[in-house]
């Protein structure tokens, strides 16, 4: 019997240092470990052998098996570091190359849920008339405080902790820099939303982020109103949900707008039952919105006894959060390539 297995294993390693390329390995693999290759036929004819010499019989099988697994394994590394070297040395060979040049399928990359959410605002808004603009990340205090009726020393500065620069300039604590900035710059009447990328230097937890997103909604015109604002709240998060969503309104004060407003939606999450997305409110607050101020029509350069406004400013990262059920607000910018491929569409 053990000669049987030697002049087995003798043929089968011949072979397989002789195999020239990956197709006549998996040959060889399949002729002698495959389901009816010649090392698994052994294993069947464990049957005509005396009870007694079974076990030993078995451990030879397996003994043999693993050799010639292993001899496969070891002409397959030395084959793919042959065809490594023959590459290395071709000059037409890329390395950048999507691998379905090589006949692999390429990983498809997904939209972030970021970017999708942010292309269907800026579509709803689109449809509503409304521009959309996009201005730096760096700005100067005047866009991000002075010029939204927040003078230095003002307690306001406080509400949002700032990551100064040390030329004086800072990183956006929110997208209402643009509200002067289009009005300055398209005068009115005005509709534009400007979403983008804000910072603030506080600590993070599961709805709180350093870097996070927000789209700043801003109407201009002889005559506006609360209502009017409120109606394309709606329209805007009836779209986004594709269903009614309940939301309830407070007062909030910002300097920037009089009367302020806090636009607060049910948390989708949990339903309102309360998780750590609302902090077990069953709320979260998504969008203070407000009618703008007139001094902030004035730094804007427009005259507010004939000119009025409303502004929104929603946080886009916590509406994807709602849109997608996402417990964390820190997966959102974390990279994990896990996460981001779950919104892969199609
Ligand atoms: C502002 O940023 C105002 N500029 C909004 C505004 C615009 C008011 C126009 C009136 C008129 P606030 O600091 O509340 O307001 O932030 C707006 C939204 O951003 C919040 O409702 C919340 O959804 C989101 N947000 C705030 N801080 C964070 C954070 N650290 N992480 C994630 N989202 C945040």
């Amino acid at each position: 019997m053990q000669e049987r297995f030697d002049a087995m294993l003798g043929t089968a390693t011949a072979a397989i240092a002789a195999a020239e390329d990956e197709r006549a390995l998996r040959d060889l693999e399949v002729k002698y470990l495959g389901k009816k290759g010649e090392v698994t036929a052994l294993m069947a004819g464990m049957r005509d052998v005396a009870p007694a010499d079974r076990p030993a019989f078995g451990q030879k099988v397996n003994a043999l098996r693993d050799e010639v697994t292993a001899a496969i394994q070891a002409r397959r590394g030395a084959l793919e570091e042959a065809e490594l070297a023959r590459l290395c040395e071709d000059p037409t060979f890329d390395a950048t190359l999507p691998v379905a040049a090589f006949g692999g399928s390429p990983r498809v990359g997904a939209l972030h849920p970021l970017t999708v959410v942010s292309r269907h605002i800026e579509d709803v808004f689109r449809a509503m008339g409304f521009l959309i603009l996009d201005y730096p990340e760096v700005e100067t205090e005047f866009f991000n405080f002075t010029g939204l009726n927040i003078p230095p020393e003002h307690p306001a500065r406080d509400m949002q902790d700032t990551f100064w620069l040390n030329d004086g300039n800072l990183l956006r604590t929110h997208t209402s820099t643009g509200q002067v900035r289009a009005m300055r710059e398209y005068g009115a009447p005005l509709r534009a939303i400007f979403p983008g990328r804000v910072f603030r230097y506080e600590s993070v937890d599961a709805s709180h982020e350093h870097t996070f997103h927000q789209c700043e909604g801003l109407m201009v015109d002889k005559s506006v109103s609360v209502a009017q604002l409120i109606h394309s709240m709606k329209t805007l998060l009836s779209s986004i949900f594709e269903r009614d969503v309940t939301i309830r309104l407070r007062p909030g004060y910002f300097p920037f707008v009089e009367p302020g407003f806090e636009l607060d939606i049910q948390c989708q999450v949990c339903g309102g039952r309360g998780c750590s997305v609302c902090k077990h409110s069953g709320w979260v607050e998504l969008l203070p919105c407000g009618l703008v101020h007139p001094n902030v029509l004035r730094h804007g350069g427009l005259d507010p006894n004939e000119w009025e406004g409303w502004a929104f400013g929603l946080g886009l990262s916590r509406l994807v959060m709602m849109k997608y059920q996402i417990e964390d607000i820190r997966h959102l910018l974390g990279g994990d390539l896990r996460f981001l491929a779950q919104f892969r569409q199609g």
